[in-house]
């Protein structure tokens, strides 16, 4: 049980006694009990655990709150909450957490009408039955509707993390903008770059931790406050992310930012580890278990404490408990690949096929990034709905390529290689949209998957394995076909798929676009340890797509892939040499400057 758990349960208290419009005394006395319980910094279980304290030291945590806290611990339950809810319905908790509605509401609206579920709710509002209820009217009938709808849209739904990256960025730099802060930072999920984002949380250090609350609270995105307490703000912000803000002294600040970047599992590891050793790890630092009263070792920066326990840091992409933590006190993790690396972009759209941007301004754009080669990949004929190129066009457009390289090539050397490039389909009868000839005279070649996706699972195996082994194939592009919150992977036997790569010398992608991130990874991973070489590509169907590479790279770092296992760090001559082994650009003297 965490201390959030322990919150709710009390805070769930609370609701459910007001509900029942009981004594408002003590249904303030349980929502207190939950603020405090949430804004604690150390785990309750901790507190309990050691001799020398007590709960009931904690200012408002009195005799009988300790008690509860004490069996909610145990047992995991809060027998009082469980007597509360009794003969209530079970969607009164539902409805409770519909935003506008609170215990009152809810009561009035379940006693009056009958109600037992969000359904029920939902179908009074329709019929126009909420309004007819003492204390509402027509528009409160339409918000509940509005929320009950966003609610159900949005319930379990996590954030891209490139959504998230946008909501830190702005957030950060409103609250660096308060004097009273002297240093804040992200944590949490966003800055392990997971691929989806639940809560945004953020760590600050300031001397006046309520002036930073207040600055907080101002933000121009902030909506409902959740939790308002001496160290803790939770609050909603656009869409209903819910953002949570810390604030600590300096000293602590490595401890604190180390604790609230997680993961969980990754801080279970470092704890035992720390016991191990004879120390006690949490979000203040590291204190001698036997003998507390030791000056601990210092805390202000995360370096300091992975030191203390004998570790090399830890890059926060790689802290989910996956073995990190072995390889760091090996001094053998990885030096992960950096967005720095990336030399060439080998998936992008133009407006040839249902790309956004012309062929000119992708390489424009291409060059301003500092890009040493790219390859034009649009769709091959079977694409229909993408107007995808039949042999013709596509020879029309490597045309077009090698005046531009041509161009590009007049007054010195070229500041970037276009590649003759082509995402083909794969066809649901299998073979690809292309004929065997002309991608043989592709510079590079990306297969994909489009159609026929809910084949069985041998037939998309099988499609995939055919192109690996396609002699013309480079790279087979999104792996696995998921849409992250979308549609799941295809069916397919993916070892297969990574073995036959393996075999064959056939590059897997990581599609770095934020709703694919295809292969994930853990695949990615999985491709690296049997020998597969990975390429991070945008996929881009406009300039701005360009932008998403640091997306792959960051799933690519959570795989633990260091710059060597990414084919498209290298610089051209070298990716020339190697990559394009088998099959022969058109002109392997273009050299970038
Ligand atoms: P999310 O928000 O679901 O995408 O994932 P996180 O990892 O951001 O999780 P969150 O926001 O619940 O907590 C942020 C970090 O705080 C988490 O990664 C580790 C730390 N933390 C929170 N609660 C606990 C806990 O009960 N035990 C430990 N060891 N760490 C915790
Ligand atoms: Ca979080
Ligand atoms: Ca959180
Ligand atoms: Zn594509």
């Amino acid at each position: 049980m965490t201390n959030a758990d322990v919150a709710a349960l009390f805070a769930s208290l609370a609701d459910l006694l007001e509900y029942r419009g009981e004594n408002a005394f003590r249904v303030r006395a349980y929502r207190n009990a939950a603020r405090i319980v949430e804004s604690l910094v150390e785990p309750l279980a901790t507190i309990r655990a050691d001799p020398s304290r007590s709960l009931e030291d904690l200012e408002g945590i009195g005799a009988d709150l300790a008690a509860k806290i004490g069996t909610i611990l145990d047992t995991g339950r809060l027998p009082a909450l469980d007597e509360a809810a009794a003969g209530v319905p079970a969607g009164v908790f539902a409805m409770l957490r519909v935003p506008g509605l609170g215990p009152k509401k809810v009561r009035a609206l379940v006693e009056g009408l009958g109600l037992e579920t969000l359904d029920d709710l939902a179908a009074a509002c329709r019929e126009g039955r909420v309004r007819g209820v003492k204390g509402f009217g027509e528009k409160t009938e339409a918000a509940i509707l509005k929320s009950l709808a966003f609610v159900r849209e949005h319930a379990d739904e996590r954030r891209l993390w490139e959504e998230a990256d946008a909501l830190v960025a702005g957030l950060l730099e409103w609250m660096r903008r308060c004097p009273a802060v002297e240093r804040v930072e992200g944590a949490g999920s966003w800055r392990r770059g997971r691929e989806t984002v639940g809560d945004l949380d953020l760590v600050a250090i300031a001397d006046d931790a309520a002036a930073v609350m207040e600055h907080f609270r101002r933000w121009e995105h902030a909506g409902e406050v959740l939790l308002s307490g001496g160290t803790k703000t939770s609050l909603r912000g656009p869409g209903g992310t819910q953002v949570d803000l810390r604030v600590v002294a300096a000293p602590a600040f490595g401890a604190a930012w180390q604790y609230f970047t997680g993961s969980k599992e990754h801080n279970v590891q470092l704890r035992s580890r720390a016991r191990d050793l004879g120390w006690t790890l949490n979000e203040y630092g590291l204190r001698r278990l036997e003998s507390a009263d030791l000056e601990p070792p210092e805390a202000t920066t995360e370096e300091a404490i992975y030191r203390a326990l004998g570790l090399d840091w830890i890059p926060p992409e790689l802290r989910e408990g996956r073995g990190e933590v072995r390889l760091a006190a090996e001094g053998r993790l990885p030096r992960l690949v950096e967005a720095a690396d990336m030399r060439g972009d080998l998936h992008m759209h133009t407006t040839d096929t249902d790309g956004e941007d012309t062929l000119a301004d992708m390489v424009a754009a291409a060059i301003r990034r500092g890009l040493e080669y790219v390859a034009i990949t649009d769709h091959g004929q079977r694409v229909t709905m993408a107007r995808g190129l039949d042999e013709t066009r596509l020879r029309r457009q490597w045309e077009r390529i090698d005046a531009l390289n041509a161009a590009l090539a007049a007054d010195g050397p070229a500041p970037i290689v276009v590649l003759k490039g082509i995402e083909v389909d794969m066809l649901e009868r299998g073979g690809l949209d292309l004929p065997d000839a002309l991608l043989a005279e592709a510079d590079w070649v990306v297969a994909s998957l489009h159609y026929g996706q809910s084949q069985p699972r041998e037939r998309i195996t099988a499609r995939i394995v055919e192109a690996v082994e396609h002699p013309a194939v480079n790279v087979i592009g999104h792996p696995t076909g998921r849409l992250i919150n979308r549609r799941p992977a295809y069916d397919v036997d993916i070892e297969a798929v990574i073995a036959a790569a393996a075999r064959t010398g056939t590059f897997l992608e990581i599609n770095a676009n934020p709703h694919r991130l295809d292969l994930d990874d853990h695949l990615a991973a999985a491709a690296c340890r049997a020998g597969v070489r990975v390429v991070i590509s945008t996929d881009a169907h406009s300039v701005r797509g360009l932008e998403v590479m640091r997306c792959g790279v960051l799933q690519a770092r959570r795989a633990g892939l260091a710059a060597a296992d990414v084919v498209n760090t290298l610089p051209w001559e070298r990716f020339r040499d190697v990559a394009l082994g088998r099959t022969s650009p058109s002109d392997a003297e273009r050299r970038p400057g």
